[in-house]
């Protein structure tokens, strides 16, 4: 039976504005999910940090200070606010407008949001887009929902082990539009993607180091969020053909995406979803990633793609020279059975509902 419809209020990420790249996957994440759930028949506002852009639903900017990002902080046990915090302000914002809504779906991985669930009127859900990286914040996942059962959200297993309070997490997966995808059966000439942040932990020097062992050009998508880092790339691989395309709208990256023979996957750190995997499916690339975090739930060896053991640099190269054994309409397939935003809308409003209906705190 149809859901009655809610009121929902999104709460990006307060590292960057939305459209900046500076979020990575999770303005993709955030996007689709208020996609899939508008679909349904609910409505939803998107608070974000001053200067976000967005075209899927009415959008509050919030000004204020960008937060530390959670990757410079591995291993703290201490929680920093900048003065004037922009995540501060959107959550006083959420707080004054509380009573508009039926819950706050929040995508900060941040101490302060989770600290303040138990706090409002309403429910408030939590997607964690990362893997642990701090006792301090890991601590407050597992005080949160041990306060709030069912409140925190994380995209595969294999990410939700790596938290202490792993079994409480709801395992919820990831969509996309795949409308928004076109399927390519066969690129034109052969090359090589990558995709995401450019940042020491998504192991890009690994994939450039395949592309000048191959000889194929290598394609590469995303913010370069440490310039120091890139630079070193290109001095340590100079023989690779390293074309660098920036950060894309999903159309524009899609469009350059699909003409790609594979993507490279080389995080050196346990990835939590990795939705590049899904947008390459979607356009029939195969996926060649390490065999890291959530990575190994979505690639199917040797089907949709090859798994290798991280550092394996000789693995990739081997796998490079096997991609005519994989199916590229398998690949669509999958994404379509898998990951599309109804299967992930269903999921979502199923969690959601099950938080409003059975919701602790009584209403005011
Ligand atoms: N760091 N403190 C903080 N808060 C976030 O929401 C955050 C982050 N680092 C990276 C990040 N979000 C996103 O790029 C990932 O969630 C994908």
């Amino acid at each position: 039976m149809q859901n009655k419809p809610y009121r929902f209020l999104f709460l990006s990420t307060p590292v960057g504005a939305l459209g900046s790249g500076v979020g990575g996957g999770v303005e993709l994440t955030l996007q689709n999910a208020a996609k899939a759930l508008i679909a349904r028949g609910h409505t939803v506002e998107i608070v974000a940090p001053e200067g976000s852009q967005t075209s899927v639903t009415k959008l509050t900017q919030i000004a204020g200070n960008p937060q530390i990002s959670a990757q410079t902080q591995v291993g703290a046990d201490v929680v920093l606010l900048p003065q004037d915090s922009v995540l501060e302000n959107m959550w006083s914002y959420a707080r004054a407008s509380q009573s508009q809504f039926d819950l706050i779906f929040n995508f900060a991985y941040d101490w302060l949001p989770l600290y303040l669930t138990p706090f409002l009127q309403i429910p408030i859900a939590h997607w964690i887009s990362m893997s642990s990286l701090s006792p301090v914040i890991d601590e407050m996942i597992s005080k949160t929902v041990e306060l709030c059962p069912h409140a925190i959200a994380v995209n595969t297993r294999a990410c939700a082990d790596t938290f202490s309070a792993g079994d409480r997490l709801m395992i919820m997966g990831k969509g996309i539009d795949v409308s928004q995808y076109q399927f390519v059966a066969q690129p034109d000439t052969p090359k090589l993607a990558w995709v995401g942040r450019i940042s020491p932990e998504k192991g890009l020097e690994d994939a450039a180091s395949a592309a000048q062992s191959t000889g194929l050009p290598l394609h590469i998508f995303g913010l370069i969020q440490d310039q120091v880092y890139w630079q070193q790339i290109q001095k340590d691989f100079p023989k690779a053909e390293l074309h660098y395309e920036g950060f894309l709208s999903t159309d524009a990256l899609q469009r350059k995406l699909g003409q790609c023979t594979a993507l490279l996957m080389t995080p050196r750190w346990v990835e939590a979803f990795g939705n590049a995997a899904i947008e390459a499916f979607a356009c029939g690339v195969p996926v060649i990633s390490y065999r890291s975090g959530g990575l190994t739930e979505i690639v199917r060896d040797r089907q949709t793609g090859f798994l290798v053991d991280m550092g394996d640099v000789d693995g990739l190269i081997l796998a490079i020279s096997q991609l005519d054994k994989i199916n590229r309409l398998a690949c669509r397939q999958q994404l379509e059975a898998e990951y599309s935003l109804e299967v992930w809308g269903d999921r979502l409003e199923k969690w959601f509902n099950n938080l409003i209906e059975n919701q602790l705190i009584p209403p005011e």
